[in-house]
């Protein structure tokens, strides 16, 4: 696949085949991420880059798109199917941009809006304070309660309290399902549109192994390489409720795309791998995937638990489990998961709730089965990965987080250097790639 590449461009291709043999050789684990097939590879590797299309289908600013317009169409119909819609945007760049586009269509500048604070596991484009959403519009957080569950009292209060133009349900970091029918009948109270952002369990979704949003929201956005399994990319679905809420949002929110928003041209290499990943989605095959995603995060979080590792909410519902290491210190997530990281195991450092550190420097981290489970992966390889996270964070618990940058800086190299010869982590290294090669990334 690569033939060309390695004779034109050797220093490009060297990087690509040392990530290929990365991926290969360990598991990746951090919840948002996943490894797409070989035809999702082909239709994003295809001449379908060369081509510019502003506009729709049927309603184009450049000729020649008979067939751009066909394959978009494709996508689309293929979104509306998998998620029971009557419209989809499939041109959006990627999440943030999606989520801005809603922002565009629906709100005026310095509108009320809701959504899951960051630090709780919300979304930087739900209403954070440094990004858009947080700057032009007026944040009104919500927040998970002790036990984890979003806590609704205060959704409910707020949104009765600030009238919100908008409330976003969906988050970066939440281990429990969500409740899109309470969100749906809180929205209605007060007016507001409800807005399901989907990105981590879309696949999950159509799989049937989570509840859908599409009877609730009036509008739902997603990425498309999470769960979904496709290229980066995303959506916007506007839902039965939407159109009946407001005949005209699906025009708003295409015209939000393009030309009111953020993005120019489509990238229709990448719509085309969409309508390939959603048309995979549509087997019974990806069916089970999904279900055992979630069989796996379970049987996973139970192992850890086993192991006396804490998980946030005791457990998980979805793909994703969160481990609270606040026991050990403030701000160490970045010791666990570099250590998992020089073991093959890759996880993120993110915020629980209540974090006593900050985003950059958080006290949790953050693990997934989307992409183990795509190679195969089941209940007792689970077992096995427990085990192997558990020793590790044992390992590196009484490494302490200095204050001061530079302080930081010298105490992450020294941290480096002695986990880099722990003979710990190097024997579970070993481990970590004889598993990996036994479950080879998709054809
Ligand atoms: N970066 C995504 C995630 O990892 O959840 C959110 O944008």
């Amino acid at each position: 696949m690569l033939d060309k590449i390695k004779q034109t461009d050797p220093e490009v291709y060297e990087l690509i085949e040392a990530e290929i043999a990365r991926q290969k050789g360990g598991l990746e684990m951090i919840p948002s991420e996943n490894h797409t097939s070989s035809s999702v590879l082909e239709a994003l590797g295809s001449r379908l880059t060369d081509k510019y299309s502003e506009g729709y289908p049927g309603k184009r600013y450049y000729a020649g798109n008979q067939v751009i317009d066909k394959i978009e169409n494709l996508a689309i119909n293929r979104a509306k199917k998998a998620f029971s819609v009557p419209h989809a945007n499939v041109q959006v760049y990627s999440g943030s941009p999606a989520n801005t586009a809603v922002y565009l269509a629906v709100c005026e500048l310095g509108d009320k809006v809701m959504g899951l604070d960051l630090p709780d596991g919300g979304h930087l484009t739900h209403g954070w304070k440094i990004n858009i959403s947080g700057r032009y519009f007026k944040r009104v957080p919500y927040h998970v309660k002790e036990d984890g569950y979003i806590d609704f009292e205060e959704v409910r209060a707020l949104a009765q309290e600030h009238k919100p133009k908008l409330i976003w349900c969906g988050a970066t970091a939440y281990v429990r399902e969500f409740p899109f029918e309470e969100f749906a009948k809180i929205a209605d109270e007060v007016g507001a549109y409800f807005v399901a952002d989907i990105a981590h369990i879309a696949g999950l979704i159509i799989a049937g192994a989570h509840v859908s949003p599409a009877p609730y929201a009036h509008i739902i956005t997603t990425t498309t390489h999470k769960t979904l399994r496709g290229p980066r990319g995303a959506m916007i679905m506007v839902t039965e409720r939407g159109l009946e809420k407001d005949p005209e949002l699906a025009d708003k929110i295409d015209a939000a795309v393009f030309p009111r928003g953020v993005q120019g041209g489509p990238h229709n290499h990448q719509t085309a791998a969409i309508a390939v990943a959603l048309g995979e989605t549509m087997t019974p095959e990806f069916s089970e995937y999904g279900k055992q995603i979630v069989a796996n995060a379970k049987a996973l979080a139970a192992a850890l638990i086993d192991k006396g590792v804490k998980l946030v909410s005791g457990g998980t519902d979805n793909h994703m489990m969160l481990v609270d290491l606040t026991k050990y210190g403030v701000g160490n997530g970045i010791f666990v998961q570099e250590a998992l990281d020089m073991a093959g195991i890759t996880v993120n450092k993110n915020t629980i709730p209540k974090d006593p550190g900050s985003p950059f420097y958080p006290s949790g981290v953050r693990i997934g089965t989307p992409a183990i489970t795509t190679r195969g992966m089941k209940e007792k390889e689970m077992e096995q990965i427990a085990g192997w996270i558990a020793a590790i964070i044992e390992e590196v618990k009484d490494y302490q987080l200095p204050k001061g940058k530079e302080a930081r800086a010298a105490y992450l190299k020294e941290f480096d250097d002695a986990t880099s010869k722990n003979e710990t982590i190097l024997s579970i290294k070993k481990e970590v790639t004889q598993l990996a090669e036994n479950f080879p990334l998709p054809q």
